[in-house]
């Protein structure tokens, strides 16, 4: 199929400029001014904006946590998101410990995720064990198109020491690749829940006390010293606020290779969401924790400097009666949010239309950097001749409210029910299939798996 996009705005992270665009197939075969073509489908896009698709690094679907698996899984994630305009995930996929291999755990995520997808699909691959045969089967990851690892320093099912942490990511360098790493200091937090139980305080509004951001600023610096001493390039995922971010920015002043993602729910939301009455505080129980203003206020800032790298989700979506497992106790609340489908009218709104960032910012946030950081670029993360034709197509002057009744989650609730959008989505072209029409999905099940090669960033 051929389509002509006539008179839209196109973004990139460096400018914009109306252009039209030419696609033949999966591909784009033309950008420019004045484009004619007498077989194409003409589609007048006056008025929008034109992005590269969106891709989320960070996406958790099917995955058990506490006893129970996410409410949604690949099939209705990826049309979640695919809603949302982002033509690609890149998920976590898992090494389960115990003498398990990092092949087994590609293998179960391919079947989690193969035949199910709506947007293109890929994983970074967590290490819990680390071990010579682990060593040896990074080269077979990356031949399998997996150039990014994951890595945690919490949780005791994923959590790796600080001698495997330093073994790990020197080793990822040496191939070029690099970890993301989840930054909580497990021994204190420990310390603090004990602390918690024995007086009594059960409810959702401990989760952020026994989980603060000293401890993840802690984690952070530690992390930044190992790798440091190890010369290693590491990320640091799902940052949550200023004292851990003055940890990145100190590392990099002394020369350090160090990424950076937040996601949406630490930009727009705070603590307080935990003291909600009625057990409502456990929609929000994440790891990190939502933190407070003044910690969005420096994450929106260091999104405008360049600071960040990207703006993940962290998708993780439970339905209220699975966080009702932590009724008695919040530590049995399963962790996690749903994000994918408001990833980018969230952005827009908040980020773009209140003028804490320019839309080409947006564009390098949510499509550009990741396509670097995650070997994907150019086929992905720019409108150009050449590149996959995944296209956002964003209506500026789109209202909406988001709310549980008609999001495309299969969960019944939404954190960030009742925020105003002031722009969405119109279309989403994923490879050249226009597969999003008026917000909603329409060609469903095309997303295919996509082997990345190395960082380019
Ligand atoms: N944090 C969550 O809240 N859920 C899933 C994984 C994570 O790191
Ligand atoms: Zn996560």
């Amino acid at each position: 199929m051929k389509y002509l996009l006539k008179n839209g705005t196109v973004v990139s992270g460096d400018q914009s400029e109306k252009m039209d665009v030419l696609i033949d197939g999966e591909k784009i075969v033309k950008v420019g001014c004045g484009i004619v073509s007498e077989d194409a489908q003409v589609i007048d896009v006056s008025g929008k904006l034109l992005f590269p698709g969106f891709i989320d690094g960070h996406t958790h679907f099917d995955l058990e946590v506490a006893g129970t698996v996410t409410a949604d899984d690949f099939e209705t994630g990826t049309r979640a998101a695919l809603a949302g305009g982002t033509t690609m995930v890149v998920d976590f996929a898992s090494q389960d410990k115990g003498g398990h291999t990092l092949k087994e755990g590609l293998e179960k995520w391919h079947k989690k995720a193969d035949g199910k997808c709506s947007c293109d699909y890929s994983f970074h691959m967590s290490i819990v064990e680390w071990n010579e045969d682990t060593e040896r089967e990074i080269q077979d990851m990356i031949r399998e198109g997996i150039t990014s690892f994951k890595l945690y320093m919490t949780y005791p099912a994923m959590i790796v020491d600080d001698c495997d942490l330093y073994k790990i990511i020197k080793k990822l360098n040496e191939y070029g690749c690099f970890a993301g790493v989840h930054c909580e200091n497990a021994g204190v937090i420990d310390a603090l829940i004990a602390e918690a139980k024995a007086e009594g305080r059960m409810g959702p509004e401990n989760h952020p006390l026994v989980r603060p951001d000293t401890m993840e600023a802690e984690a952070v610096h530690r992390l930044l010293v190992i790798a440091g001493e190890a010369g290693a390039p590491v990320m640091v995922v799902h940052l949550t606020n200023k004292k851990a971010y003055e940890e990145i920015m100190e590392a990099r002043e002394k020369g350090q290779k160090v990424y950076a993602e937040t996601c949406p729910q630490y930009l727009l939301l705070e603590d307080s969401v935990y003291s909600r009455p009625d057990f409502e505080g456990a929609k929000f129980v994440c790891a990190p924790p939502i933190r407070k203003k003044e910690d969005q206020d420096c994450l929106w800032e260091a999104l405008a400097r360049g600071d960040i790298q990207t703006v993940a989700t962290d998708q993780c979506s439970f339905t209220l009666a699975q966080k009702a497992m932590g009724k008695d106790d919040f530590t049995k609340i399963p962790g996690g949010l749903p994000g994918v489908q408001t990833r980018g009218s969230l952005l827009y709104t908040y980020g773009v239309r209140e003028g804490r960032i320019t839309k080409e910012q947006m564009c390098r946030l949510l499509s550009e950097n990741a396509a670097r950081l995650y070997g994907l670029y150019p086929r992905k993360g720019i409108i150009q001749e050449g590149s996959d034709a995944d296209i956002v197509v964003f209506d500026p002057d789109k209202e909406d409210v988001i709310s549980a009744k008609t999001h495309a989650y299969n969960t019944d609730n939404n954190p960030f029910e009742g925020f105003a959008l002031h722009g969405g989505i119109d279309k989403v072209f994923l490879r050249g299939n226009l597969a999003v029409e008026n917000g909603k999905v329409v060609m469903e099940k095309l997303g295919t798996y996509i082997p990345r090669g190395k960082k380019q960033i």
